[in-house]
């Protein structure tokens, strides 16, 4: 073979390679992923009844689907992270609470399946999840929780440094910046996480002044006393009491001098701004901290007027998280990535805004075990409209592997989405109930240990540990769980269907807290 001839067949197996590459990465769809942090379904418009506008976060759900049983397998940060990445429920990947886990990176998960898959991977925000990031090609991630101001950040290679900017902003800018750099002969999955809308809600300084003139009306369980709730009785997450939700570091209502423990640790947050942005964050807050320190209102009205300034601090946080989600989408429109790209919006877990009287998660109950989800499709996924099928945030890692034409490994726990994805008309079979498991106590906000599981109508919940408390809710008819039904003789016959579902997913999860606690016995 003379040289011209070798050169010409070169230059045909490089055109075929490059031919059978983009043909690859054009079936191949993109993913992106965001997760907020804490930001929950009633502050969402595209649910109905928030008292925020989120038209960006409402595009997706417009121009794709919105699931309304969307929930979570154990209602906080780390175990959600670590659930949405493994595909398996806490008991098997090893994360079941904040406090003490660190998750074993060595085990698989979905973003290291994906990279087989051939895609690149990288992940900017939030992380939590103590150990160093595997399976991703690119990381940037804030430390710990994150801080909303001048941020920590810790890059790939190791070293950390404090970015200038808001949070929420920062991470966005840091998503194009990926995806702009990416190799674009092949697919991609990245995760934004945000720390948005996580408390102590520290709004970006342009807007600080929104909001201030609404009047949000008190959910109508705010004064609820908890009654044949026992363990909801013991919690440590009420908008009322002074100990739960304080005063200056959740309210801002501080003066300069004040040094108590949480004003100290309230300063810390916000003197990580800059002098001059420090002084036009105190100018603001210090006249709303004067006017409450010249008729400081009391017992109930103190109450409601934290809930107002929660309500407020909570939608400031909102309102640009939805406009940096408006961002990412406007730069994936401009760089034609829409039609190819599933993008899908969810939080960490779902969160109570003054439901109840609280603030916080934790609990089984609907406000905080729902979590939003609202996707945009690629093409050839043809579903619009509203989901009403029951999903949980296990089942992420096998739709992503699904959608990537990736086998998925039997061991993995959720299911694929794609059946309700693919057309119009949902399975005729699916899944008839979810299962919860929550681990965190004692810890902050003191919400006992539970498990339990949800079908479309019922739910029962065990409370166990310092405590042995069964609940059991019909849904249908009292949807914000007031009435506990345990041991009710009408109930009786769904109580024990209940039951024996409850062993049968106990069984098919194998989750071993039922003999645990009866050998504690
Ligand atoms: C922090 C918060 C808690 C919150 C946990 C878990 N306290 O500890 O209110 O429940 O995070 O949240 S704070 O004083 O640090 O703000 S999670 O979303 O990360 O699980
Ligand atoms: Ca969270």
């Amino acid at each position: 073979m003379n040289k011209n001839t070798t050169l010409r067949y070169t230059l045909l197996i490089v055109n075929c390679q490059l031919s059978i590459v983009n043909c690859w990465s054009q079936t191949k769809p993109n993913i992106v992923y965001i997760m907020t942090d804490d930001h929950t379904a009633q502050m969402m418009s595209c649910y109905g009844n928030s008292p925020i506008q989120t038209p960006n976060l409402d595009r997706i759900a417009n121009e794709g689907v919105r699931f309304t049983r969307s929930f979570v397998a154990n209602s906080l940060s780390g175990p959600s992270r670590a659930c949405m990445i493994t595909g398996k429920l806490s008991h098997k990947n090893g994360f079941t609470n904040n406090e003490h886990g660190i998750f074993d990176g060595s085990q698989q998960t979905m973003p290291k399946l994906m990279q087989k898959a051939g895609y690149q991977t990288a992940l900017i925000g939030k992380w939590h999840l103590v150990s160093t990031p595997t399976g991703f090609d690119h990381y940037d991630i804030l430390q710990g929780q994150g801080e909303y101001y001048n941020p920590t950040f810790i890059h790939d290679n190791g070293t950390r440094s404090v970015e200038q900017g808001y949070c929420t902003d920062i991470i966005t800018d840091k998503s194009i910046a990926w995806m702009e750099q990416r190799d674009q002969s092949r697919p991609f999955i990245l995760f934004v996480h945000h720390k948005a809308c996580h408390r102590n809600w520290l709004p970006k300084l342009e807007d600080m002044r929104l909001f201030e003139d609404e009047v949000f009306p008190l959910p109508d369980t705010f004064w609820d006393t908890w009654e044949g709730r026992p363990a909801a009785q013991q919690q440590e997450m009420s908008i009322a009491s002074p100990h739960d939700m304080d005063i200056i570091y959740d309210n801002k209502i501080y003066l300069p001098g004040d040094t108590s423990r949480l004003s100290r640790l309230y300063l810390n947050y916000v003197n990580r701004l800059s002098e001059k942005d420090r002084e036009t964050y105190f100018q603001f807050h210090d006249s709303i901290a004067r006017a409450f320190k010249a008729y400081p209102p009391r017992g109930r009205a103190l109450a409601e007027y934290k809930f107002q300034r929660y309500m407020r601090d909570y939608c400031k946080v909102t309102k640009s998280l939805d406009d940096n989600v408006g961002r990412l989408l406007q730069y994936l429109q401009e760089k034609g990535l829409l039609d190819n790209t599933l993008i899908v919006y969810t939080s960490d877990q779902g969160f109570y805004m003054g439901e109840h009287g609280w603030f916080d998660k934790r609990f089984m109950y609907e406000e905080s075990l729902n979590t939003p989800l609202v996707m945009r499709l690629p093409k050839g996924y043809e579903r619009r409209g509203t989901i009403d099928e029951m999903v949980q945030n296990i089942d992420y890692a096998p739709t992503f592997l699904d959608m990537a034409g990736a086998s998925v490994p039997a061991d993995i726990q959720g299911i694929s989405l794609t059946p309700l994805l693919k057309q119009q008309k949902s399975p005729k079979k699916w899944r008839d109930a979810i299962y919860y498991h929550y681990y965190e106590f004692p810890a902050e906000h003191m919400v006992k240990r539970h498990y339990g599981i949800r079908t479309s109508r019922y739910k029962l919940i065990h409370f166990y540990q310092d405590i042995d408390q069964w609940e059991l809710y019909d849904l249908q008819n009292d949807p914000r769980e007031l009435h506990n039904l345990y041991g009710n003789p009408a109930y009786r016959k769904v109580q024990q269907q209940m039951h024996s579902r409850l062993r049968e997913l106990q069984h098919h999860y194998d989750d071993p807290i039922e003999s645990e606690l009866s050998s504690r016995q």
